[in-house]
């Protein structure tokens, strides 16, 4: 399953890449935003409040698990790795969304192929500097529009907004994208995050206002 999920995000990206300019959404704005949403202008900052500020030089991000190849990949490494750029839209379970939010990174499709998940691997449980966590079901977030992004609108990612690099998944509540991230694990057995463990819902599908378990 998580197979065929990563040959649809993989050829998703071939179709973008051949589509002429910018990823435009071709959705109307009244279909754009999730129910109990209303559209912010600004970027508003939501995390533990506390922001780890990594030199470069000691960055690290591991990719571990139920993996054939566990790697810890330093700075120049990981942006050695194939660079994209997405355009999506953000949705903060507190009810801000943000259009055209357009980010650069590696792309989680890419992450995958380096690493190897095996068969057995149905979860990713991401784990951030300061300590935070989420979890989400692979099949969930391994998609064309996942990215690990180190820049936003084009400029090095401030660490307001995650830097040195977060997790972007378009299609779920941004508490799913853990900011400052540090490891992204494989798993067999789902393993709640630090906001599912506290009582928000484990899928955080926007669409279906799936905000609280
Ligand atoms: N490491 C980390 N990632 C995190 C959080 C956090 O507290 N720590 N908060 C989440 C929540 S609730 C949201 S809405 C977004 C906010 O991202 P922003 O500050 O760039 O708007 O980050 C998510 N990722
Ligand atoms: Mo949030």
């Amino acid at each position: 399953m998580s197979k065929e999920r990563y040959i649809e995000a993989k050829q998703k990206w071939a179709e973008k890449q051949t589509a002429r300019g910018v990823t435009a959404r071709a959705t109307a704005s009244a279909d754009r935003l999730p129910p109990g949403q209303r559209l912010t202008e600004g970027f508003p900052v939501l995390d533990l409040g506390v922001r780890p500020e990594i030199p470069r030089a000691e960055w690290t991000l591991t990719l571990d698990g139920l993996v054939e190849n566990p790697v810890v990949l330093g700075w120049d490494a990981f942006n050695a790795l194939p660079q994209v750029e997405d355009v999506s839209d953000f949705h903060c379970v507190t009810t801000w969304s943000k259009y055209d939010c357009r980010w650069g990174g590696v792309a989680l499709t890419t992450l995958y192929e380096l690493a190897r998940p095996k068969p057995e691997a149905k979860f990713v449980y991401f784990t951030g500097y300061d300590g935070y966590s989420t979890n989400v079901a692979l099949e969930r977030c391994l998609d064309d529009d996942t990215l690990v992004a180190t820049s936003f609108g084009g400029a090095p990612l401030e660490v307001d907004h995650g830097g040195l690099a977060r997790v972007i998944i378009p299609k779920l509540y941004a508490w799913k994208g853990a900011k400052f991230v540090k490891a992204i694990t494989f798993l067999a057995e789902d393993k709640l995050g630090f906001w599912e463990v506290r009582g928000y819902s484990n899928t955080a599908d926007p669409w279906t206002e799936d905000r609280y378990a």
